[in-house]
């Protein structure tokens, strides 16, 4: 497995799957949730609209799937971070629930590369350098996990602000894993 660490926007990687930090309408919104809706073009909006009509909304630590329509990802999986709300409100646990069943769904889908976004690390205020412990830790446990079974051959991380990439450089590079 490839873990690759890049400072960037997410909705120029050209990989199977982008994930977005969704909230639980599907509907759309600011960050990168607004950046991908805006270069994916209106058929995304429509394939959630669908999916919401299905299943009625997103719960926090939940993902799905869509196409990508205009993007250069084929898929994008959307999925819904907490909102951080002090650390007492299993917001750990439902960071790690993004990340992990992102990476099924994309597993599932049988694709070979995903890049993440840092999860509710911005709007919904998750501190930065916890989110980062729970990304990495969470994606090391998949792929333990996975043991070899997986069509997954590349996992990026993308970082939009300095902050994340230093930290995200820092854990990687603890963790041996760039
Ligand atoms: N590419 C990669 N990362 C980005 C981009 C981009 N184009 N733009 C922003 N980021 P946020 P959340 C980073 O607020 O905290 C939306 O309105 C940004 O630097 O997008 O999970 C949804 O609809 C930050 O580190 O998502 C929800 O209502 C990270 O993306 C709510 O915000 C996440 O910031 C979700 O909040």
């Amino acid at each position: 497995m490839e873990i690759k660490l890049i400072k960037g926007d997410i909705t120029e990687q050209a990989v199977d799957a982008i994930v977005n930090a969704a909230n639980p309408t599907l509907l759309g919104g600011g960050g990168v949730d607004g950046a991908i809706h805006r270069k994916a073009g209106p058929e995304l909006l429509e394939a959630c609209k669908k999916i919401i009509e299905r299943i009625g909304s997103c719960e926090t630590g939940e993902a799905v799937i869509t196409k990508g329509y205009d993007l250069p990802a084929s898929y994008v999986i959307h999925t819904v971070g907490p909102v951080w709300q002090g650390g007492e409100s299993r917001e750990a646990n439902q960071l790690a629930s993004c990340y992990f069943k992102s990476l099924d769904l994309a597993g599932s889908k049988l694709l070979a590369s995903i890049a993440f976004p840092n999860i509710s690390t911005g709007v919904y205020r998750f501190p930065k350098e916890l989110a980062v412990d729970v990304a990495v830790y969470t994606v090391k446990e998949w792929i333990k996990a996975e043991l070899g079974n997986t069509t997954l051959q590349e996992i990026r991380f993308v970082c939009f602000d300095d902050e994340n990439y230093v930290l995200y450089e820092r854990k990687l590079k603890e963790n041996n894993l760039v």
